[in-house]
């Protein structure tokens, strides 16, 4: 448990705390000269075995708004602070701001100083605050008349706060590990150690962690959790982290992130739901310069708002540009300061780390986005992402900031759809997509019939041209467990594509066999050599070709399909990747050589790029060894 503390400067929060822990939270000599706190700072509670309250206290004075920033990051609780004398004040009012904005929405409020003042005005400035935080939209908020230097109150308020329940608790069981680093030390004999608010996740000594700015893989050596040494802490905590890594203090600095793991893409384009509270008044313009906020660190960018005119009530949509990357989840709120006054302008809810390239202004787009600005949590946002297509889970579990357990019991969750490797998709959608692969293996057939069908990576191209590879071989691999296609060598076809010789055929192809051992035949010639009309010779080589025995490089004229196999492995090993290199390889003609590279060319093999033919489906031609199938079984009774 986290609790932060807000308000304006001077009344009394680190009095407060000092008051209800014993420990001074001001630590810098200059806070101690001018009694002014300048960084945040931080006290703890011990309350039993198991629990430690960790108080951070933040500088109530504007000119330091960027550090009570960093302190009331991934709190779970704040203790808003008024003086009774004073009353609600500008930072009063903005700190209550932050708060509302950061839904750090468990508060109590201590009215300070009640020594200064008779109980008549500790009374009026109860009810005045009461209306004030009620029209904020808080709800019920436990408050407390205190005072630092009488002792009135604390009890009570210190008894309040040791009872409040610990939320972040599921949190920390279903998100991967991230933390914000507020504070870097060097210690002797121990080396860099750095503290900070855990966000979400778990973290145990031993763990690789990613080290972002520094960018790199780090070890945790050691651990502490609320200033005691632990072997685990998690999502709020105040954790501190001994690294090992090749590291120095000063390759670390406040702002950084210590992630799960590596990210594969920086952020610095967000959509996000711009969010306002009665206190503060915003006036946007398009491309407003603004300073972003989140967790530790911050980072100056534009807002581009994405609708044009905004009806009152609406829901504001817009892009966040950032001048550098931001490690940011799915749902995470930002706070937004206007660069020029400084004043924080409004919160920004991160509904999305992928704006489309083109098309985000579009009404379509648009109203998918206000869709999900009108739904939290990861049900919807998966939900939504599955109304566009396929989701990759490995990206949206990212996204999201989800751990493999969180992931697997989000998914449990949705009946209706199918998860194939790392994707999921409707399974209406995932049938509509099997059917037109059936169908495209059908026309193939039509188009082709002396093909025996066609590699997986053209009849991808063909069918399912914008669906990932990946999906598309998953659909193919489910349709070749259901025997609704079959592979023969890798070629795909449907089952009754395949059909077995007649006897007469049989006795025929014994004849038309031999003739392949020089060179590819055409029709023509073998319908001559053997005295059978050509019509009849040209049937019984497309049905061998269905049957996989020959393959045509061109129209009526083949190999045998083992040939072709020889000289596809001459491609995959020796890379043939142009007419003469083949040519002077297999001692042919020039002619031929060009027919067989384009045969390869159009069956997916290869692909052309210039005068060259690049490998492009190394699986295609491959005869399996069937004999070798079982090799691993030996020996195992
Ligand atoms: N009379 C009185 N003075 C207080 C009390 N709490 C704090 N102060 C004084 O108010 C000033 C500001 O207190 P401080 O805790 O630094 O305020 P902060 O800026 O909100 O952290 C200091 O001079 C304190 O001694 C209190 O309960 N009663
Ligand atoms: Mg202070």
């Amino acid at each position: 448990m986290i609790i932060a503390t807000a308000g304006h400067v001077d009344h009394g929060k680190s009095a407060l705390l000092q008051a209800l822990t014993g420990i001074d939270p001001m630590h810098l000599p200059e806070e101690k000269r001018r009694g002014m706190t300048i960084d945040i700072g931080f006290a703890f509670l011990p309350v039993n075995e198991k629990k430690i309250i960790a108080f951070v206290d933040v500088p109530g004075h504007e000119k330091f708004l960027s550090n009570m920033l960093v302190g009331v990051g991934g709190v779970q609780h704040a203790l808003l602070v008024i003086a009774c004398d004073d009353g609600i004040m500008p930072q009063t009012r903005e700190h209550a701001a932050i708060l509302k904005l950061l839904r750090v929405e468990q508060i109590t409020i201590a009215l300070t100083k009640a020594d200064r003042v008779d109980l008549a005005r500790q009374q009026a400035l109860r009810q005045e605050v009461q209306n004030w935080q009620a029209a904020l939209g808080f709800g019920q908020v436990p408050m407390f008349i205190t005072s630092a230097h009488s002792g009135m109150g604390i009890h009570e308020l210190r008894q309040h706060l040791i009872a409040l329940p610990d939320t972040l608790a599921e949190n920390a069981h279903t998100r991967r590990f991230r933390l914000a680093i507020d504070r870097v030390f060097h210690v002797r004999g121990s080396g860099v150690v750095v503290t900070g608010t855990a966000l979400s996740g778990q973290v145990n000594i031993g763990d690789m962690l990613w080290l972002t700015g520094a960018e790199q893989q780090v070890r945790v050596r050691d651990l502490h959790a609320q200033n005691q040494p632990v072997k685990k802490a998690q999502a709020g905590q105040r954790v501190a982290l001994n690294l090992v890594g090749r590291l120095e203090k000063q390759d670390i600095t406040r702002g950084d992130w210590l992630l799960s793991e590596k990210p594969t893409e920086s952020i610095s384009r967000i959509l996000v739901q711009v969010e306002t509270v009665p206190d503060v008044h915003i006036a946007f313009r398009h491309w407003h310069a603004v300073h972003a906020h989140h967790g530790a660190q911050h980072a100056s960018g534009h807002l581009a708002l994405l609708q044009e005119k905004r009806l009152s009530g609406d829901i504001i949509l817009a892009e966040v540009v950032l001048d550098a990357p931001m490690y940011l989840a799915e749902d995470d709120r930002l706070i937004l300061r206007d660069s020029g006054t400084q004043r924080i302008v409004a919160g920004a809810r991160v509904l999305s780390l992928h704006p489309p390239r083109r098309g985000k202004r579009q009404s379509v787009f648009l109203d998918w986005l206000k869709e999900k600005a009108l739904h939290d949590g990861d049900q919807a946002s998966l939900r939504l992402l599955l109304q566009q297509g396929h989701v990759a889970l490995s990206d949206f579990a990212w996204a999201r900031q989800l751990n493999e357990a969180g992931l697997r019991a989000l998914c449990a969750m949705f009946s209706d759809v199918l998860i194939s490797g790392d994707f999921a998709m409707a399974k209406e959608r995932a049938q509509q997509q099997r059917e037109r692969i059936l169908e495209m293996l059908a026309m193939v057939h039509r188009q082709m019939p002396d093909q025996i069908g066609v590699g997986r990576a053209r009849l991808h191209r063909m069918a399912l041209p914008a669906v990932p590879e990946a999906l598309v071989f998953a659909h193919i691999e489910y349709l070749l467990g259901e025997s609704k296609i079959v592979n023969n060598n890798g070629w795909l076809h449907l089952p009754e594509h395949n059909i077995a010789l007649t006897e007469a055929e049989q006795a025929l192809w014994q004849r038309v066999e031999p003739f392949f051992a020089k060179a590819p035949c055409w029709t023509r010639d073998l319908a001559v050599a053997l005295s059978v009309p050509e019509e009849d010779m040209r049937a019984f080589l497309r049905k061998a070709a269905r049957l996989g025995e020959v393959t045509a490089v061109v129209r009526d004229r083949y190999y045998l399909t083992k040939q072709i196999a020889e000289l596809a492995t001459l491609v995959r090993d020796h890379g043939c990747d142009h007419a003469g290199a083949l040519r002077d390889r297999l001692n042919i003609g020039r002619k031929l050589a060009i027919q067989i590279l384009e045969f390869f060319d159009r069956s997916g093999f290869t692909r052309r790029q210039g005068d060259k033919h690049l490998l492009r489906d190394a699986e295609l031609f491959k005869i399996a060894n069937t004999t070798a199938a079982h090799g691993d079984d030996d020996g195992i009774s």
